[in-house]
């Protein structure tokens, strides 16, 4: 089917969660819907407030620019506008933004009779999100935990949060966390490579197609995980890696507060009883 005539026998009315017919309507190539309609106004109001805290900053260099989560002293309970309670506005528009797209994005899913991976997809990149920002700060007991909005601000809090537990590269969830991240690399690596390859032959030469693809994989390794396995692969892979972040910087923490090369002494002791105990790492300036 022509691409004009597939938009006219799928861009129909139907499929929507919420508002029925209202909002079920497209503005040039864009889907509007309820959540399209609230996504607007979640992210609007969120970046007026960051523009406000900008201007209470006083600082309109976009590197230094930083709205700052309440002090310790607010615990979990609501802050001063000036003192924190600006963060708090913000958390709550940028995840009634992220969820109102998320949920236009099952409407869409929706009306194509499509399913539902993409939306399940950017709802683990929520989750992510609401775990640094919601989760582990109610796990510790204070809004003060979660990171701040800036560029550079951000920065200082990953680095001074990963110093906190000497060196955070012992963290076992972080370490299965970048080995996932590295496999998608890779994955999708052979994936666009081969994609390209079978697609570009010789001057003159038909394309080739995924039979090419499964031959060269079988001929190299004896295995072929197929067109449509190669894709279940990568999202599985991607999906995990931002699954382990979440449980790394969760247990950095709520379960675990010395550092994490401590957290092998267990081990170290069962394949070396009696063996000298290894002092916590120390590296240079610390
Ligand atoms: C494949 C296949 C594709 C692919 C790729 C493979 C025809 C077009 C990349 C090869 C992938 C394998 C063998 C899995 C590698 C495992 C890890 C953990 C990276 O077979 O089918 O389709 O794109």
């Amino acid at each position: 089917m022509a691409l004009l005539s597939f938009e006219k026998k799928y861009r129909v009315r139907g499929g929507t969660l919420l508002g029925g017919d209202l909002f079920d309507y497209w503005m040039g190539p864009f889907y509007v819907g309820f959540f399209g309609v609230t996504t607007a106004m979640f992210s609007s109001l969120g970046i007026a407030l960051i523009f406000y805290g900008a201007a209470l900053q006083g600082v309109w260099n976009p590197f230094l620019i930083t709205i700052n989560p309440p002090g310790v002293e607010y615990g979990l309970s609501l802050a001063p506008l000036k003192a924190g309670g600006l963060w708090q506005v913000i958390t709550v528009c940028s995840l009634g933004a992220f969820i109102s797209w998320a949920l236009r994005e099952v409407e869409i899913c929706r009306k194509l009779g499509m399913g539902y991976h993409v939306p399940v997809a950017f709802g683990v990149a929520i989750f992510a999100y609401f775990a640094l920002v919601v989760i582990r700060p109610v796990l510790l007991g204070a809004w003060a935990h979660a990171f701040p909005y800036g560029i550079f601000s951000h920065l200082d809090w990953v680095s001074t949060t990963g110093y906190e537990f000497g060196n955070f590269h012992y963290n076992p969830a972080h370490m299965i966390a970048i080995t996932f991240f590295f496999t998608t690399t890779l994955a999708l690596a052979l994936h666009g490579s081969v994609i390209l390859s079978a697609s570009n032959p010789g001057h003159g030469e038909e394309m080739k197609t995924s039979s090419h693809e499964d031959t060269f994989f079988r001929d190299l390794i004896g295995y072929s995980i197929g067109p449509l396995g190669i894709h279940r692969l990568g999202l599985f892979l991607a999906l995990s890696a931002a699954f382990f972040s979440v449980v790394c910087i969760v247990i950095a923490g709520p379960y675990w507060s010395q550092g994490w090369d401590q957290w092998w002494l267990p081990l170290w002791q069962l394949v070396d009883p009696g063996g000298a105990i290894p002092a916590p790492y120390a590296g240079p300036g610390m």
